[in-house]
């Protein structure tokens, strides 16, 4: 690690802060360019620890930048993961405040509910199936704290992957009855279709985004516990958002969620 205890509780502080008062931010390495992975994680760590001083609930965690969309539109090549606590679900259908955030975009994801702990290292596709109790339709709300949506991989994970709101919802289904490479998804904003893919745009199977999630766990002793809440990442890019929008999930044989921008 190149940062100490202060400046990471500090930097954590800033982070937080932006989110709770909609500010946005200059990126972090611009201040600590030799900020490394373990700053990096350190610094969201951090931001955890806050909320959950305050009462926040860890509910579910996130991969983010799974796909080649997503990685191209925010110009990076590795996936990234973070945390959602309590505060940031909204029920299926419900209202998501735009004063609350920066500057929303909204990513069609698959999300996983798993039934069994998840342990890496050498978490594959196959041991998630087995311990995936079910997967829907969820829909991400990401704001990142960085003006413009400008960051890199370091400042975005110490920004906790720019989670903010989600939505889940649908008709669960089992993962024997449901090819997720091949499932289709459409995803629409006041009715008309703004992204639509595959499930195989997230790293050739979202499974493979939990997998990685898990074995990127196990490098810091931790487990995807069983019962857990994972979003895989967006299949497409974001689309940004505005008060006034509504935005619906539809994948196949699932079922939709959706999520109205007041
Ligand atoms: O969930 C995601 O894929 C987003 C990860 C962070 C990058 C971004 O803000 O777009
Ligand atoms: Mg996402």
């Amino acid at each position: 690690m190149k940062l100490d205890t202060t400046t990471i509780a500090a930097l954590a502080e800033r982070l937080e802060n932006c989110q709770m008062q909609q500010q946005d931010t200059t990126k972090i390495t611009d201040d600590y360019p030799d900020m490394d992975w373990d700053d990096a994680y350190a610094i969201q760590d951090a931001i955890r620890s806050r909320k959950v001083a305050r009462g926040a609930r860890v509910i579910g965690l996130k991969a983010g930048l799974t796909s080649h969309a997503k990685m191209k539109q925010m110009g990076v090549t590795t996936p990234v993961f973070g945390f959602m606590t309590d505060d940031y679900a909204v029920p299926d259908g419900g209202e998501c405040k735009v004063s609350e955030l920066i500057h929303p975009k909204v990513e069609p994801e698959i999300a996983f509910v798993t039934k069994a702990e998840l342990r890496g290292p050498g978490c594959h596709i196959g041991a998630v199936l087995a311990a995936t109790d079910f997967v829907m339709p969820g829909i991400e709300v990401i704001d990142s704290r960085y003006r413009d949506f400008k960051f890199d991989l370091k400042s975005v994970v110490a920004d906790n992957t720019s989670a903010a709101r989600f939505v889940v919802g649908g008709q669960p289904m089992s993962v024997s009855g449901v090819d997720l490479r091949t499932v289709g998804i459409v995803m629409e904003k006041n009715g008309q279709a703004v992204a639509f893919g595959a499930g195989a745009a997230v790293l050739g199977h979202p499974a493979a985004a939990i997998a990685m999630l898990a074995n990127h766990l196990a490098e810091r002793g931790q487990c995807i516990p069983a019962g857990s809440l994972i979003l895989s990442g967006g299949i497409t890019e974001a689309v940004a958002v505005q008060a006034g929008d509504n935005v619906t999930l539809r994948v196949q044989g699932m079922g939709s969620t959706s999520i109205r921008f007041v």
